[in-house]
């Protein structure tokens, strides 16, 4: 059985005091002892806060970007992998499609960024999804294959059963359009099938997550797919009420 994860995606949002009534929140809503998994992604410039505010917390921090290069070195403004695990960061995610569209982040690079997470022994969250045109011209799967192979070549089988991927349909993002539970349910099934072409038990293994305008009033139905793992939530996580309500929905 794949225990759920719910992960909100901060974004470019937050304060100080924003990120500690947020955090504060989500405490007093999300008691532990649940059987879905949490956690939360801030702004880089954010994560030592939150990891401290949540450090008695059962809810993860991760990162939201990180450096392919390894270690440290003159690469300005770049926040490498080991510096996230050094302090406290568990996750990161990797290839997110505002980072592809307006970052450069390309499918070799989002290969070797996946590869720098695990090196440091931390979880990579790695988010796919096809555009609106690219659906329409009945290339949403050629897409995400292409996405995907680059990484699945890269990866010992070892490191690929600690990967997480989040589907996230990019005609849904911060729209108000939600993938059906069909449609979303449709493209998890190819996404664990082609793991599976590389490891079966990472395939079986594996939280897929879906990522596009989740919300709690659709959440539940999605979770309910087979083949959904849990979401990656943007908006709807900077709500405590409405984020733990989308974490309660994955029970
Ligand atoms: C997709 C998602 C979170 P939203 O980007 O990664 O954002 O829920 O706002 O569509």
């Amino acid at each position: 059985m794949r225990r759920k994860l719910v992960a909100g995606n901060w974004k470019m949002n937050g304060t100080l005091k924003a990120n500690e009534e947020l955090v504060a929140g989500l405490s007093a809503e999300l008691p532990a002892g649940s059987n879905v998994d949490v956690a939360v992604f801030p702004p880089a410039i954010y994560l030592s806060q939150v990891i401290h505010a949540l450090s008695d917390s059962h809810i993860n921090v991760g990162a939201q970007n990180v450096c392919e290069q390894a270690g440290s070195g003159a690469f300005t403004g770049e926040v490498s992998a080991e510096m996230l695990a050094d302090i406290g960061c568990r996750l990161v995610i990797v290839g997110h499609s505002e980072r592809r569209a307006a970052y450069g982040d390309t499918n070799a690079l989002v290969a070797e960024k996946v590869g720098a997470v695990l090196d440091a022994g931390l979880v990579p969250v790695l988010c796919v999804g096809e555009t609106d045109a690219e659906r329409e011209a009945g290339q949403a799967f050629a897409v995400i294959a292409e996405q995907l192979m680059p990484v699945l070549k890269s990866l010992s089988v070892e490191n690929l059963r600690q990967l997480i991927i989040a589907y996230e349909p990019v005609w849904a993002i911060g729209t108000g359009k939600t993938a059906s539970p069909a449609q979303a349910q449709e493209v998890h099934g190819f996404i664990r099938a082609t793991v599976a072409k590389a490891d079966e038990q990472a395939a079986q293994e594996m939280r897929l997550l879906y990522g596009g305008s989740v919300k709690a009033a659709n959440a539940a139905e999605l979770f309910a797919q087979p083949d959904i793992d849990g979401g990656l939530i943007g908006g709807a996580s900077l709500d405590a009420q409405e984020f733990s309500a989308i974490c309660r929905a994955a029970e």
